[in-house]
């Protein structure tokens, strides 16, 4: 049978940001929600992002998760030629430990919102969840398993430290 096609996008400003942004990935797979991961640069590959970016919303994408490092303005670009939900990952850098990435994200001037999440694997699983509540307002199932997925993490914390 063939794949369902994907409703969100994960994109990314290069390979070495898959350690980080494949955990988006997993979370979706782990709601069983539709998606796609692409390595697109704003700065070596402006060509692709913009053929993505304007042809994200005939495609049937409902958000897109954007994860970059350093001078990050792949979430920001992104969001200017598109009119669906845009998250932001800051991707951890080596100079700077992501704290350019999270300042390039977070600060867009008003009229282009990109919503950013924290530096690093925490941002990328929040990112994912974000983007599945998103999809989940037009999908009552999906909500289902957002739910039993919270419900699971909750149990799975203990009372005692060790
Ligand atoms: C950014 O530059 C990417 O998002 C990545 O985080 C960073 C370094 O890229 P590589 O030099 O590892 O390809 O554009």
């Amino acid at each position: 049978m063939a794949e369902p096609a994907a409703i969100i996008g994960i994109i990314m400003g290069s390979r070495s940001d898959w350690e980080t942004m494949r955990h988006a990935s997993e979370l979706l797979a782990a709601l069983d929600v539709p998606h796609e991961c692409k390595v697109i640069s704003a700065h070596r590959t402006p060509e692709r992002l913009y053929d993505y970016a304007r042809s994200a919303v005939s495609r049937g994408l409902v958000a897109i998760i954007a994860g970059a490092g350093g001078a990050a303005h792949l979430p920001g670009m992104t969001a200017s030629m598109t009119r669906l939900p845009v998250f932001g990952v800051p991707v951890e850098s080596q100079a700077l430990k992501g704290m350019d990435s999270l300042l390039s994200i977070v600060q867009m001037p008003a009229g282009i919102p990109v919503g950013t999440l924290a530096i690093g694997k925490s941002g990328a699983i929040n990112a994912g969840l974000i983007a599945a509540a998103v999809a989940a307002t037009a999908d009552p199932a999906l909500g289902e398993r957002i739910d039993a997925w919270r419900t699971a993490q909750t149990e799975s914390v203990p009372v005692e430290p060790e």
